[in-house]
């Protein structure tokens, strides 16, 4: 009869009998033998049977085991593999349903962009599985050896994290680039040709393309698998279809807002108001897109600033943002130098601290929610102030704007009148 031998296995393996503290694999298995009369697990014959093949009954106390805290992240970033490999299946049909449109009326000069742009979606799809399918083994791998983890995990955990954070931001990037060519058929006659019926409106672009000239809020669907929601859209600045993502201009709405704030919106779309992180990160995502910023100021000079891409990552990822290069007559602030940087930087409020600077918290410092570095030469989200001001520069900032910098008699600092963000897809064309 081998009976003890399973007996002593089973409570090893399930790490049932070391109450109370961390499971080690080497360990548990030598103290297995001289714990198993004190296991609270037992195996035995359950029911009226005869010979050998009796069934057995193993009966276990709850099974508690300790994971470290970021499998649960790794769960979250999962779901983001997942959703870009969705958005990779849906660009391949895209683009396979618009093939099938070419061949069909006969358009000799497209398809060799066609398959070369078949391919790279073919590759990103390979990409996509690669890095889910890694993911799940590390996952496995972790959760198997949970145990050994432990000490590990807390040196090796963040490297991970930074490493997976930034495969996903990139293929993330290449997503969205492909989908701003592939979601539109190369021959777009044949459709325009029909009344177009958008189902769908991503964003304000796709309210311009049905015709809506006047600036105000309308409904968007980013994506179609979450809710839609309210945004104000300027039909008018440059050629117009801008979706707006903030909006200061008198002062009526306090900036100065903690993290869930700031995730999910606040204030007045047709006045002043942040429009939300989970918004702007569902939009950024839904197409390529590009940011331009307005500012005026109380001598009522007016600058802007363009970014040629904006990227706003979940939450899971702390809105880390992404953006391209500059144009414009603002100044480039918010890449103003290698020390002041707000490219790549994760969003910080006064109530967590996602910034460059280890000895305090530049939200709580400038009494407000943005991609703070160590901290700042922008903050559009800034305090209001109707006039110059003096002390901390908590106020609407843009580091660039002509004369900023200059110390002003008593150390006065000036305010802005007006400043605005608004995105737009990078393929839009007036
Ligand atoms: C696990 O237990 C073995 C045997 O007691 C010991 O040599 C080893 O250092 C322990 N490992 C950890 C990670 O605690
Ligand atoms: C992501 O892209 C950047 C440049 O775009 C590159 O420097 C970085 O190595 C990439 N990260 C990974 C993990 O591929
Ligand atoms: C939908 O949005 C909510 C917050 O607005 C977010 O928590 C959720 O993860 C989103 N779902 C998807 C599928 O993106
Ligand atoms: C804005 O809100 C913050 C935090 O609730 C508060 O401390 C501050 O006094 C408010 N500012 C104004 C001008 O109401
Ligand atoms: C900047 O924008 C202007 C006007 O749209 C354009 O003519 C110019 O080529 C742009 N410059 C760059 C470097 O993109
Ligand atoms: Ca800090």
């Amino acid at each position: 009869m081998r009976l003890p031998g399973w007996y002593w296995l089973s409570c090893a393996v399930l790490a049932v009998c070391g109450a109370g503290r961390a499971y080690n694999l080497t360990q548990g298995l030598e103290d297995a033998s001289a714990q198993a009369a004190a296991c609270p697990a037992r195996l035995e014959g359950s029911g009226k049977c005869e010979g050998s093949q009796c069934p057995f009954q193993l009966t276990l106390p709850a099974l508690t085991l300790q994971l470290p805290p970021q499998l649960g992240s790794m769960e979250e970033v999962l779901k983001e593999v997942r959703t870009l490999k969705e958005a990779v299946d849906s660009l391949k049909k895209s683009c396979q349903d618009c093939k099938l449109q070419a061949d069909g009326h006969g358009d000799p000069g497209g398809n060799a962009a066609e398959t070369a742009r078949d391919s790279r979606v073919q590759e990103l799809e390979s990409q996509v599985n690669k890095l889910s399918s890694e993911l799940k083994n590390a996952k496995d791998q972790i959760q198997g050896l949970h145990g050994r983890l432990e000490t590990l995990h807390l040196v090796n955990m963040n490297n991970i994290e930074n490493y997976v954070d930034d495969k996903v931001a990139n293929l993330t990037f290449v997503v969205n680039s492909l989908d701003g060519k592939c979601s539109k058929c190369p021959n777009q006659e044949y459709t325009q040709s029909q009344p177009v019926q958008h189902l769908i409106y991503k964003d304000c672009s796709d309210y311009y393309a049905i015709g809506k000239r006047s600036s105000g809020t309308y409904r968007v669907t980013p994506d179609p698998r979450n809710s839609s929601f309210e945004v104000y859209c300027d039909m008018e600045t440059m050629g117009g279809a801008w979706t707006v993502l903030q909006t200061r201009l008198d002062g009526s709405t306090n900036f100065t807002r903690d993290w869930k704030d700031y995730k999910a919106g606040f204030g007045n779309l047709e006045r002043e108001f942040w429009l939300g992180n989970d918004k702007i990160h569902l939009l950024s995502k839904s197409k390529e897109m590009i940011l331009r910023v307005d500012l005026e100021d109380f001598k009522g000079v007016s600058l802007y600033a363009l970014y040629d891409q904006f990227y706003v990552a979940n939450e899971f990822l702390k809105y880390r943002l992404h953006i391209g290069n500059y144009n414009g007559t603002a100044g480039d602030a918010l890449r103003f130098s290698k020390h002041y940087n707000h490219d790549l930087k994760f969003f910080t409020t006064p109530d967590r601290d996602n910034d460059r600077y280890p000895s305090g918290n530049c939200g709580l410092y400038y009494s407000s929610g943005w991609w703070f570095d160590a901290c700042l030469s922008a903050n559009l989200n800034g305090k209001y102030y109707h006039q110059k001001y003096k002390g901390i520069r908590n106020g609407i900032f843009w580091g660039t704007w002509p004369g900023i910098t200059q110390t002003q008699p008593g150390g006065y600092k000036s305010p802005f009148k007006k400043a605005k963000m608004m995105i737009r897809p990078k393929n839009f064309k007036p």
